[in-house]
């Protein structure tokens, strides 16, 4: 079992999808602050939309849908949970092993030397955070767009797609690469393919089945279904 998730698994949690803003925030598009060239423009600006979402999830709490998903992951005989969001929310909910394409919103890395360290607090000291060691900019430790994914977590996953007799796609739109050709790859590769959406993703047409409402419902309800013993 492979469960993929994005940012609409959060969403009943209070954390705005991208779509959901038509992917803007404060006008700009999420494509111009999240990336490299945004930030070495306007580190602050960059700073201040990821303390923004920070300050915000510290206020929130995963929701039913991500604690089945945890709870899955004691009862199917291997379940691999692949995830866009960068929230922690499913590990929040006590999903172990989380799989995080795009980094984590909690990690901290220098722009210099690389140095890597998770900080939870909101507001942060100050912005921008300076790295102690080498006094380089640091840089929230997420995948940008135009940056490369982890390739050990991107490897990780496309051996788990290959191998999926069922994938379960939940709150994605499904137009960023390479994060949707996982999903590509596990309908090719056989797995059938489970679309939890109250909307058509771009690759609704993939699903063998699609269930079309809000995770925090659905996957409630699935798992009633299959009367796993509670
Ligand atoms: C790379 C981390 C290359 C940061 C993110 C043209 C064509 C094809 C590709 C490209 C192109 N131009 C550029 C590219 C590449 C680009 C890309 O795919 N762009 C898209 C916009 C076309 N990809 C990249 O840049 C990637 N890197 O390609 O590098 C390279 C190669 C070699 C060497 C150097 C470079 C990196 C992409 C990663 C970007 N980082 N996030 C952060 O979070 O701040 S992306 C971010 O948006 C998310 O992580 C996620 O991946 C993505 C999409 O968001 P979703 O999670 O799908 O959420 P969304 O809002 O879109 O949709 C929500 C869904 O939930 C909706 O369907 C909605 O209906 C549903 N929903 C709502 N409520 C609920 C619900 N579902 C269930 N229950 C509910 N209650
Ligand atoms: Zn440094």
């Amino acid at each position: 079992m492979v469960v993929m998730t994005g940012a609409g698994v959060s969403a009943e949690s209070g954390v705005p999808t991208f779509r959901a803003s038509d992917g803007l925030w404060e006008g700009h598009p999420i494509e111009e602050v999240a990336t490299p060239e945004g930030f070495a423009a306007d580190p602050i600006k960059v700073w201040r939309f990821y303390e923004g979402r920070r300050e915000n999830l510290l206020r929130v709490a995963p929701n039913p849908g991500h604690h089945v998903i945890a709870a899955w992951q004691e009862r199917f005989s291997s379940l691999m949970l692949v995830t866009q969001n960068v929230d922690g929310l499913h590990q929040r909910a006590g999903s172990r092993d989380v799989m995080e394409l795009h980094g984590s919103i909690w990690q901290i890395r220098c722009s210099q030397c690389h140095r890597e360290r998770v900080d939870r607090t909101a507001p942060m000291a100050k912005l921008p955070p300076i790295c102690e060691v080498c006094g380089g900019l640091e840089r929230p430790g997420v995948v940008w767009f135009g940056e490369i994914l982890p390739q050990d977590t991107l490897n990780a996953a496309a051996r788990a797609a290959v191998k999926a007799d069922v994938t379960l796609v939940a709150g994605t739109s499904a137009v960023v690469y390479p994060a949707a050709g996982l999903v590509e790859l596990a309908a090719n590769s056989g797995a059938a393919l489970i679309e939890v959406n109250p909307v058509a993703s771009a690759l609704a047409s993939l699903a063998t089945v699609a269930l079309r409402g809000p995770s925090g419902e659905v996957l409630p309800a699935l798992d009633r279904l299959l009367g796993f013993p509670s």
